[in-house]
C-alpha cells in the first residue's frame, strides 16, 4: 500500500502557532475558555463516537474528550493551561486509555497541563471580575460549550463576550503548508481507495459492496474517521444529494455518484466521480458529462486571489444553463423555461479543511493559501439521473491548482478505469 497514515500527525509548532495567531487577535486582558466537548447521547447508555471540536483541536492538537483550553492575555503576554481529565484506572479499563499530563504537553506544546476536576476554582477569579472580557465559542448546539455559554450570559450581561467563532474562521481559513501537505495525502488516499473501489463496479452489485470495499480501502491505510460519510448512490438515488443508506442493487445502464473522502491528520479530502456501471456512458450521459466538466473548468477559470465564492458559483451557473440549453433541458425562448435552478441544485464551491465544508466567511474573497473545492452538479429529474464531479484546489498566487488533477476525470478515462482497459497511469503522488 502506498499510503499508510497511521502516524502522521501535524508537527507540535503548528498547534503552538496557531494559539499565537489567535492571541494577536485578541484585546488586552481577556481570556479564552474553549472546550473539546463530549460525546452525545445516542440512547441508552450509549454514546456516539467521540470527535473533538475542530476549533479546540486546531489550537491543542488534542482528541481526548473533556478537555478544555483558558488562555489568558495580560500585559501582551498570553499564559496557556490545558485542563484535562485525571488518570482513572478503572474509567481506562472501559473506555481506554487516557493522556497522562506529560503525553498532553507532548501533543499540545502547552507547559501548563492541569486536571479538569480543578477547573472551576482556577476560573473563580476571573469570572468574579466582570471586567475581564470572555472569548468563547458562541451557538454551539450541545455539550460543555453551551452550558458555559449559558452560564456567562446568566452571571453577567455586562461584561464583554467575544465571540471565537469568526476570529478562528479567518485564521483557519488560510492554510499552512504542512496542512496543505495533509490535505494532498488526504486526497491521495481518497484516490487510492477509489481506484481500488473501481474494480468491484458493475451491474448487479450493490451500493453497499462498493461503499464498504471504498471505506474498507481507508481504514486498512489508518483512516477509521472519513471526512464525511461516504456517499454510493446508483441510478435514481443520484437525485438525492446526500443520500444516506446505500441499500440498493446497481442496475446495468445506471450511473454511480461517488462522493467521498479520507481524512488525514484531521484534514479532509471531498472528492465527487461518476461511473457507468458497465463502463460505458449513454450518449444522454455523455452529453450531461460534457455539460458538468464545463461547469468546472469555467469555475476552474474563475479561482485566483480576490475573487468571491459567490462569483465561481456565477461563472458555474451560468455555463449551466448554457449547457442545459445547449442539450434542449432548458427550451430557452421565455425567461421562466430558462430557471437553471431547477436543475442546479447546490453552490460549487465551499472550503475544505479540518472540516470538510470548513469554517469560513463567505463574504470575504480568496487568498493564496486557501484551499476549496469545485463541484457543479447538474440534475435531471425528467431523465431520471443527475451528478456532480468534485475535486480540490489550492488558490495559487495567479489562479489555482487543482489538487486532485491526476485521478481520472475525463469521461472515457472514467470508463476506462472501469472496463480496466487502461488509458494510462494514474500515479497517486504523497509527499508528506
Ligand atoms: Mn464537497
Amino acid at each position: 500500500m502506498k499510503n499508510d497514515i497511521r502516524s502522521v500527525r501535524l508537527p507540535v509548532d503548528f498547534f503552538a502557532g496557531n494559539r499565537r495567531k489567535l492571541s494577536a487577535k485578541l484585546p488586552d486582558n481577556c481570556l479564552v475558555v474553549l472546550f473539546a466537548g463530549k460525546a452525545p447521547v445516542m440512547s441508552a447508555d450509549m454514546d456516539y463516537p467521540f470527535f473533538a471540536d475542530r476549533n479546540f483541536y486546531y489550537l491543542t492538537g488534542i482528541e481526548q474528550e473533556e478537555s478544555v483550553l483558558v488562555l489568558r492575555k495580560e500585559g501582551g503576554n498570553t499564559s496557556e493551561s490545558l485542563f484535562i481529565q485525571t488518570k482513572d484506572p478503572l474509567r481506562e479499563r472501559w473506555t481506554g486509555r487516557r493522556l497522562s499530563q506529560e503525553d498532553a504537553s507532548t501533543l499540545s506544546g502547552i507547559d501548563s497541563i492541569r486536571y479538569v476536576t480543578g477547573l472551576e476554582d482556577y476560573l473563580k477569579p476571573f469570572l468574579s471580575d466582570h471586567s475581564i472580557p470572555i472569548a468563547l465559542e458562541e451557538g454551539v448546539k450541545y455539550g460543555p460549550a453551551k452550558e458555559f455559554e449559558k452560564s456567562m450570559r446568566s452571571i453577567s450581561s455586562e461584561r464583554e463576550r467575544i465571540s471565537l467563532g469568526p476570529i478562528l474562521a479567518r485564521i483557519r481559513m488560510k492554510k499552512e503548508p504542512v496542512e496543505i501537505e495533509c490535505i494532498e495525502r488526504a486526497i491521495a488516499l481518497t484516490l487510492e481507495a477509489m481506484e481500488e473501489m473501481c474494480a468491484h463496479v458493475r451491474p448487479g452489485v450493490t451500493e453497499l459492496e462498493l461503499y464498504t470495499t471504498f471505506d474498507h480501502a481507508l481504514a486498512r491505510r489508518g483512516c477509521l474517521a472519513n471526512a464525511f460519510s461516504s456517499i454510493f448512490a446508483a441510478g435514481r438515488n443520484t437525485l438525492c444529494l446526500h443520500y444516506p443508506v446505500p441499500l440498493d442493487t446497481v442496475e446495468d445502464g445506471d450511473l454511480i455518484q461517488v462522493d467521498v473522502g479520507g481524512r488525514v491528520a484531521g484534514l479532509c479530502a471531498d472528492i465527487s466521480r461518476v461511473y457507468p456501471a458497465n463502463g460505458r456512458f449513454t450518449e444522454r450521459q455523455a452529453d450531461l458529462y460534457a455539460a458538468v466538466r464545463a461547469c468546472q473548468e469555467s469555475a476552474f477559470r474563475t479561482i485566483r486571489p480576490g475573487v468571491y465564492l459567490s462569483e465561481i458559483n456565477d461563472a458555474a451557473k451560468n455555463t449551466a444553463q448554457e449547457e442545459l440549453t445547449r442539450m434542449g433541458v432548458i427550451p430557452g425562448d421565455t425567461p421562466a423555461d430558462a430557471d437553471v435552478t431547477s436543475y442546479y441544485w447546490h453552490n460549487v464551491s465551499h472550503h475544505m479543511g479540518h472540516d470538510v465544508h470548513d469554517v469560513c466567511i463567505r463574504e470575504l474573497p480568496l487568498e493564496e493559501g486557501m484551499v476549496i473545492t469545485v463541484e457543479p452538479g447538474i440534475y435531471i429529474e425528467k431523465w431520471g439521473f443527475g451528478f456532480r464531479i468534485e475535486d480540490d484546489v489550492l488558490v495559487t498566487k495567479d489562479g489555482c491548482r487543482v489538487l486532485s488533477a491526476f485521478f481520472p476525470r475525463e469521461a472515457e478515462e472514467v470508463s476506462a478505469l472501469i472496463t480496466g482497459v487502461k488509458g494510462g497511469d494514474s500515479p497517486c503522488q504523497t509527499s508528506v
